[in-house]
């Protein structure tokens, strides 16, 4: 992109060239070009169509992460850094299109974070919003703002926006989550902050389960002002949310598109439980294969269990438990389960659904 804008380029690197622009007619404008630029000054139907495009042209590209792949490079960061010395012992899940941009998606940064027992991961908050999807291990705690949540695998928990978050691991084995984080989304609109604690972990202020008993059974506290855009639910565990599909998938038939899916919401709300990602779970039965589907949201698809195939584009993956895949903005993908399957799936949309930016096209199947 950088050399489209470039007085200099080829003809052939004008991919955003308005298409009546007579390109034989461009060297006799070439001093002008030069001079505007020299002024800060550059002609717009030279780059237009590369702007404001046909259709979302996202550079990340479909891709999947083997766990079997991964963890090793997880362990083996265990040895050569401390949880402490790195402050997030993180492995970045590059996109491929976008190397070295530490971004999963052009909007969505997603990492594998490990944590041995007896490490903390120290105090800090930024503006960025952080989910954690656990993937593998038990006794390990992520500290909010003064209240404590233990983490097992297939539970989806919620660092929001600016609050106090440290992690600490107290069990006996490692212990390795998926982080989601829009700090991209931060970043483009220039609104990053953050800050260290002063000491290593936030002092506790609020009994393990609070928010859980405050927010976790369709009630509220009467009289209990919430302010935030983020769900007070901390952590949605999954135990819960497998059996919410379970029952779902016995009362009704499979969506063509979705199979079964249903969303995180904010019982504050009823809406999103980020107020910048949006999450979901989904079951897709032994044997079923999802119509294809598209939508303008990149969305990163985790499998917590069963196995199976997606065509994501032309091309298609298998996958297993842990197994990490993303779909790009507009990629026409489906899913075929070869046993039953569970994925957990963020992505971009509501940020999309408050600017009326979203759209999704289904298939005829
Ligand atoms: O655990 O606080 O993967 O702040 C990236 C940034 C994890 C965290 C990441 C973070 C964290
Ligand atoms: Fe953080």
């Amino acid at each position: 992109m950088k050399s489209d804008r470039s007085v200099h380029s080829e003809a052939g690197a004008l991919a955003g060239v308005v298409p009546s622009v007579n390109l034989a007619a461009e060297p006799g404008r070439m001093d002008f070009y030069e001079r505007a630029r020299s002024c800060n000054l550059a002609p717009l139907w030279r780059v237009l169509h590369g702007l404001v495009t046909d259709q979302p042209a996202p550079r990340c590209v479909p891709a999947l992460w083997r766990y079997a792949e991964t963890r090793p490079y997880l362990m083996e960061a265990c040895k050569l850094i401390s949880a402490e010395e790195a402050e997030r012992r993180v492995m970045v899940l590059e996109n491929p299109g976008l190397p070295g941009e530490s971004r999963i998606t052009q909007s969505l940064f997603a990492g594998l974070q490990i944590i041995l027992p007896g490490e903390v991961a120290p105090a800090h908050k930024h503006t960025a919003s952080a989910l954690r999807f656990i993937i593998e291990g038990h006794g390990a705690y992520t500290a909010v703002a003064g209240e404590r949540t233990m983490m097992e695998p297939g539970d989806f928990v919620i660092t929001p926006s600016m609050s106090w978050h440290d992690h600490g691991n107290e069990g006996d084995a490692p212990m390795i989550w998926l982080d989601g984080l829009d700090m991209h989304i931060v970043n483009l609109l220039c609104a990053s902050f953050r800050e260290g604690y002063p000491g290593r972990v936030h002092p506790l202020q609020r009994p393990e389960g609070s928010a859980a008993a405050e927010a976790g059974h369709n009630l509220l506290p009467v009289d209990t002002e919430y302010a935030s855009q983020t769900s007070p639910i901390f952590n949605y565990p999954y135990r819960r949310t497998r059996e919410a599909l379970d029952q779902l998938a016995r009362i009704r038939a499979a969506d063509a598109w979705h199979a079964y899916k249903m969303k995180y919401i904010n019982p504050v709300t009823g809406g999103w439980a980020m107020p910048t990602m949006s999450t979901w779970m989904q079951f897709i039965p032994a044997g079923f294969t999802t119509a294809s589907y598209r939508s303008t949201d990149s969305a990163v698809f985790t499998v917590v269990e069963g196995s199976g195939s997606s065509r994501i584009g032309g091309e298609a993956f298998d996958w297993g438990p842990h197994d990490i895949f993303v779909a790009p903005s507009w990629v026409p993908h489906q899913h075929t389960a070869s046993s039953d399957a569970v994925i957990f799936i963020y992505s971009d949309r509501v940020v999309q659904e408050k600017l009326d930016f979203w759209r999704e096209h289904k298939a005829q199947p």
